[in-house]
């Protein structure tokens, strides 16, 4: 099905190169002047580096200010980086972490405007209009998830389901009785709601009216893009976003489905070299950096996100000028290191998903055995294939075994496991459980 792109707000989006250049350098001058009169931590980093705001005129000059990073969120909490007085802040958004510590960060009534138009562009580059019925699945609360979705579909006039996430049967009942056209959940949980769906014996496209979904909030391949898409009857578009920055819709995928367009009027994105440092080219992976250019709560400079990406500025047949970020590959952090190789869950995820017969559900088990680590791969069967015979069961484990040997570079043990037997996530999936760490 091809969906109808519609851009939001062509003058932002599709501005030229030299335009856009201009715009950000006079709002990251403005940004850095914000920060440096307000925030102690900024001030005190740009004195360190010897850089005042007048050394910040253009887009170029952004190389001399100072990297920011989760632990002075973390420092700093709740307050401390903030750049606007608190009465002008009208809300907190957070998110928890892995290490408990929340991270929280403050939003003006303008920084909700810019944020709630930046879920409406992803939207509309997935076809949603007012004539749509979103059902809302991401969590509400501290979690940009829920609420972000809900104001961007709210801006567009589409008719919102606040459903946010759990309670499987009742979002399937919704879904079919309110005939939902447009999906917006983790991947995770789509492909779970997909399966969930035909199990209840509900067709797509029949009782079920969903036509796009918008998924983030976790990294995904492109083969779980097409679980998704078959099992649901769907366009399934990517969307990017992260507390700090602003939430979801820092950047969204086109009808092109080639790569998130970053909302540069509002974010300057940079990729480093995550050891030295150094900014990269434009088609060379790396660290993705955001310093934010309109925000007035709590702006970030060059907030290194530790998300690996590929950034590509060829132009786009959509007509929107704004680079494009490729699907986050890994973590500088979430990289598992095991017998020295370095090794990301999505590569794993990628062998998994193009071997028929397995479900998209896994978990990576990482140990240390006799001072040698060792990975387990736990893999679900899809129903089909648990029943079938041994021997080809045998065959799916050891074609797992080889491909991951053959891209990862190292021997793991493959598990199948019966179908369901891994617990869902209805937000973000737990892939992980390293326990050399405990
Ligand atoms: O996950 C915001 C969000 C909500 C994005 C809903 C999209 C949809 P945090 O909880 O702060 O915010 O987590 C941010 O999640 O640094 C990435 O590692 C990861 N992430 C977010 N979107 C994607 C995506 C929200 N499309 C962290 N692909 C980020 C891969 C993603 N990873």
């Amino acid at each position: 099905m091809a969906i109808k792109d519609k851009i939001y707000n062509p003058e932002m989006e599709c501005m030229s190169r030299e335009e856009l250049t201009k715009l950000q350098g006079e709002r990251l001058a403005k940004t850095v002047k914000l920060v440096y009169d307000n925030v102690p931590t900024y001030r005190e980093r740009m004195d360190a580096k010897g850089v005042k705001p007048e050394d910040i005129t253009c887009l170029a000059d952004i190389v001399k200010l100072p990297f920011t990073e989760k632990t002075d969120l973390r420092d700093q909490f709740p307050f401390g980086l903030l750049a606007s007085p608190k009465e002008k802040i009208v809300r907190i958004q957070g998110s928890s972490g892995t290490t408990g510590k929340p991270i929280v960060s403050g939003y003006t009534e303008g920084d909700v405007e810019v944020w709630t138009e930046m879920v409406a562009r992803a939207l509309s580059a997935a076809g949603c209009t007012n004539e749509d019925i979103v059902q809302v699945c991401y969590g509400y609360g501290l979690f940009t998830g829920g609420l972000g979705a809900h104001q961007g579909a709210t801006r567009l006039g589409a008719m919102t389901i606040p459903m946010s996430s759990g309670n499987t049967q009742r979002q399937i009942m919704m879904m079919n009785e309110l005939g939902s056209t447009i999906l917006m959940c983790t991947p995770s949980y789509a492909a779970y709601l997909g399966e969930s769906i035909r199990e209840a014996g509900l067709v797509p496209g029949k009782d079920i009216k969903l036509k796009a979904g918008v998924f983030g909030a976790e990294p995904w391949t492109e083969e779980m893009r097409k679980q998704i898409e078959e099992l649901l009857g769907i366009d399934a578009m990517d969307i990017y976003g992260l507390t700090e920055i602003g939430g979801p819709g820092v950047a969204f995928e086109c009808f092109n489905k080639h790569g998130m367009h970053v909302n540069e009027d509002h974010v300057i994105a940079e990729i480093i070299d995550p050891i030295t440092e150094q900014q990269l080219p434009y088609g060379t992976p790396g660290e993705l950096v955001f310093t934010t250019i309109t925000k007035e709560g709590q702006p970030m400079l060059r907030y290194r996100t530790h998300d690996i990406c590929t950034l590509y500025n060829d132009p786009c047949p959509c007509g929107r000028t704004h680079v494009r970020m490729g699907r986050i590959t890994g973590r500088t952090d979430d990289m598992l290191v095991i017998r020295g190789v370095n090794v990301f869950p999505s590569q794993i995820e990628g062998v998994l998903v193009g071997i028929e017969g397995v479900a998209p559900h896994y978990v990576l088990v990482v140990d240390r055995v006799n001072h040698t680590d060792t990975l387990e791969v736990k893999v679900e069967l899809t129903e089909e294939m648990f029943s079938d015979t041994v021997s080809h069961i045998e065959k799916i484990q050891k074609k797992i075994t080889e491909q991951i040997k053959s891209v990862v570079g190292i021997m793991a043990k493959v598990t199948l496991v019966p179908p369901k037997s891994i617990p869902r996530s209805e937000g973000k999936a737990k892939r992980i459980i390293d326990n050399r760490k405990l």
